[in-house]
């Protein structure tokens, strides 16, 4: 035998699901050796989507885990707060400590004076949802509205057709055209290209919507750049063209969408000629775009997350989910809108968060995520003395972040974080916690981008005195004297309920269970055939069953009931693109491709493969402000400012700035990012984020 044979007869295959917000949620296999470390992790070659590989940052997942800066103990802070000096405490002194101090808040203050402060450090069932919600609802902590990502473009989907049911990404093999509208999976859902791949080689045309020439656009068919948040405009025009033209459906329109003839009034104002003043665009792009979108069946609109964050980010997804409609495209395979899958199955509520129990108190307050910075300076009455964060690292992800760190320094705050690395966040901890990492804990996930539930099996120990979050929660709830059964389950009995209880609701369950899915790792959701085309039944999950152009439930809301567009709220409301020319430029800032959010911005691999927190500025700009190639230049506005190098390039069309998010501030050239020049102002919709309306100042450094 080899040695390479007798090596392999040692190694022990684990199933596992990558957790990172990322809508490939790949399906693992990690070999263990026999002294209990993981020498290798890939992607499953016999799942559907995964298909044997990994994207660039989880491919070197095991420097991630043995990274040896992993925070190993429970720390106490002994010097000023973000100096970074800790000593080591037990978890018996960490977990009485955080009892002692929310007691007394508890008891003065009241609950609602803690905050617990998460997002997307893991998608998993265990870790994140109910870890977000069964101890916290117990608590009566303050409620956190997560609504960083895409709630603007989630409640518009909601309003438009009623759910976010994607079709599965193979469904793309069916399009003929595919339209890929402020969105970048090249770099943020990597597994649906090749089944691009495989379509455009079939003789599918894929065009990519996007101000910036993105590794997605440079393998389209055609990439067009409007500016940034004149979407809106853009869709209502090409919905002018059709009408115009004559190539919309009638019939359809008038079977399954309800209020045309206000859709029709507002699509009247915007003839090609406004629209190419707006985007920039000529007006022959637009006519063409037009034309070729309503006269290609099928045609499929992917939109994701990137392009709500703006101020006007929900009337812009929202106009965009009405486009199929106008040609009927919804209910066809290969058509309709490719959002995202994750309203295919909810878990049930009751049983992921026990919030109706009759243990919890009254329902507290709830506050918005991305106004962390002025909840913790002012803006919350009573204000909020304990911040207890996880999953997240907000000083280098939320918005307006110098706020947020003027917050953190606040003597009367007591902070605990519990994190693998020492974030810049967890710089400011009071107490300190080691979190574990994928291969330490139990977990299952459902995805945002396809439909198969993935079973995450521990293939290691946990690494020194890590803790995962929900054992940390168990560990609290019974220092705070809780005695409930739901908040003693451990990660696989909680797993058995969630799935039992949802199952009772939803069929696509059927036949899961929890021992199955700790056998195969992997199970598809059980989706009849007739079933796995969304709407193919001519029916949506709106209250009218329509797709809903003019909306009752936006209008309660408050919102234009049509969809509409709006400027954006920082680029002056003036009707021409002028104002891309002035001196103050909008700044988008969208994802990077070896991180996720601010996660790997630490691995020493990443960082060298990304390069530098970069401006992407056009030669044009770069020009009239002397800048270089290469130069270190300040970007700042009214909220802060930043530090970033030039990259002068044609991958920005002039009066547009770009850089790539989220760098640790900690290893940034002034020890800042961009976040601290982006706005903490809620979008039009559902309290979303606005991280890419963010006009600034460029200017050189000498
Ligand atoms: N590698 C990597 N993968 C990730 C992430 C990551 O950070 N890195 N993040 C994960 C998370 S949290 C999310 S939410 C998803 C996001 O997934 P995406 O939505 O694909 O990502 P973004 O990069 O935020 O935005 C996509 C594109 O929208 C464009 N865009 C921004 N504003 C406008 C506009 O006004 N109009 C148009 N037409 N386009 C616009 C940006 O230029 C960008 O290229 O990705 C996930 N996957
Ligand atoms: N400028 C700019 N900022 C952005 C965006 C942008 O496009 N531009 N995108 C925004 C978007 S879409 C999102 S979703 C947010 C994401 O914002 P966050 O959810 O704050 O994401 P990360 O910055 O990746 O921080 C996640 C942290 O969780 C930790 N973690 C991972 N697993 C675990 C675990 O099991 N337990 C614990 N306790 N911790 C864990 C990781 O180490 C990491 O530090 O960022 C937003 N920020
Ligand atoms: S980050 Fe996305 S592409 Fe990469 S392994 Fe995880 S799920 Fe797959
Ligand atoms: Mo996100």
């Amino acid at each position: 035998m080899s040695l390479k044979a007798i090596e392999h007869t040692n190694l022990r295959v684990v199933h596992g699901a990558c957790p990172h917000d990322c809508p490939d949620c790949c399906a693992l296999e990690t070999e263990v050796d026999e002294h209990g470390r993981a020498v290798c992790v890939r992607g499953r070659a016999d799942h559907p989507i995964t298909r044997g590989w990994l994207c660039a940052k989880v491919n070197r997942y095991l420097d991630r885990v043995y990274h040896p800066e992993r925070i190993l103990y429970p720390m106490r802070r002994v010097g000023p707060k973000g100096s970074g000096e800790f000593a080591r405490i037990t978890w018996e002194e960490a977990i009485a400590e955080i009892t002692v101090r929310w007691r007394d808040i508890i008891s003065q203050q009241g609950a609602e004076c803690i905050l617990p402060y998460s997002y997307a450090g893991t998608l998993g069932l265990v870790n994140g949802a109910v870890t977000d919600s069964r101890f916290w609802n117990r608590l009566g902590a303050c409620r956190l509205e997560r609504a960083i990502c895409g709630h603007a473009a989630e409640e518009a989907v909601l309003l438009t057709v009623g759910g976010r049911l994607a079709p599965s990404p193979e469904m793309l093999l069916r399009s003929k055209l595919v339209l890929i509208w402020g969105s970048n999976p090249a770099s943020t859902a990597p597994h649906i290209m090749p089944f691009l791949r495989q379509a455009q080689r079939n003789g599918t045309r894929v065009v990519v919507i996007d101000p910036i020439h993105t590794l997605t656009a440079r393998s389209a068919d055609q990439h067009i750049q409007p500016y940034p948040g004149t979407d809106a405009a853009l869709a209502l025009s090409l919905m002018h063209v059709i009408v115009e033209e004559g190539l919309h459906h009638p019939q359809w329109i008038a079977a399954h969408t309800l209020g045309w003839e206000r859709l029709l009034e507002r699509i009247m104002k915007f003839p090609p000629e406004r629209a190419a003043q707006l985007t920039g665009l000529s007006i022959e792009t637009i006519v063409d775009l037009a034309r070729s979108y309503a006269m290609t069946t099928p045609a499929l609109l992917r939109v994701t997350d990137g392009i709500n964050r703006h101020t006007n980010g929900g009337q812009t997804v929202r106009t965009l989910a009405c486009l199929p409609a106008l040609t009927g495209q919804y209910g066809l395979p290969g058509g309709g809108l490719m959002y995202s899958t994750s309203d295919w199955l909810k878990w049930d509520k009751a049983a992921v968060a026990h919030n109706n129990d009759p243990a919890c108190p009254p329902e507290p307050r709830t506050l918005n995520m991305n106004r962390l910075g002025s909840i913790l300076t002012g803006e919350a009455n009573p204000p909020i003395t304990s911040l207890f964060v996880y999953n997240a690292n907000p000083v280098a992800s939320s918005p307006n972040a110098g706020k947020i760190v003027e917050g953190l320094m606040r003597a009367d705050l007591f902070t605990v974080v519990h994190e693998l690395f020492e974030t810049d966040t967890a710089r400011y901890a009071d107490i300190l916690l080691p979190a574990t990492s994928q291969l330490e804990h139990v977990d299952l996930h459902k995805p945002y981008g396809h439909l198969s539930l993935q079973y995450n099996m521990p293939a290691i120990a946990p690494l020194g005195e890590a803790k995962s979050n929900w054992d940390v929660m168990r560990a609290l709830a019974a220092s705070m004297g809780f005695d409930d059964a739901w908040l003693k389950e451990d990660a696989n009995e909680v797993i058995r309920s969630v799935l039992e209880a949802t199952a009772q609701s939803n069929p696509l369950l059927a036949g899961i269970t929890l021992e199955r899915l700790q056998v195969e790792g992997s199970i598809p959701l059980t989706i009849p055939a007739e079933q796995q085309v969304p709407f193919a039944n001519g029916i949506f999950h709106t209250p009218s069953g329509k797709v809903e152009f003019y909306s009752q439930q936006a209008a309660a809301k408050g919102y234009d009931p049509v969809p509409c567009w709006e400027p954006e709220v920082e680029s002056g409301a003036e009707e021409s693109a002028q104002h891309f020319a002035d001196s103050r430029l909008p700044l988008l800032c969208p994802a990077a491709h070896h991180f996720v959010s601010s996660t790997f911005g630490n691995q020493e691999r990443m960082i060298a493969r990304e390069g530098a927190p970069t401006l992407r500025i056009h030669p044009r700009d770069a020009e009239s402000r002397g800048i270089h190639h290469g130069q270190l230049v300040r970007v700042s506005n009214e909220r802060g400012e930043c530090y970033l190098v030039a990259d002068v390039t044609g991958d920005v069309r002039p009066g547009v700035l770009a850089t790539t998010t989220v760098w640790w501030p900690k290893f940034s050239p002034d020890k800042r990012n961009v976040n601290w020049t982006t706005s903490d102002r809620l979008a039009d919709f559902n309290g979303g984020s606005t991280f890419y309306t963010n006009m600034v100042v460029v200017e050189a450094l000498s």
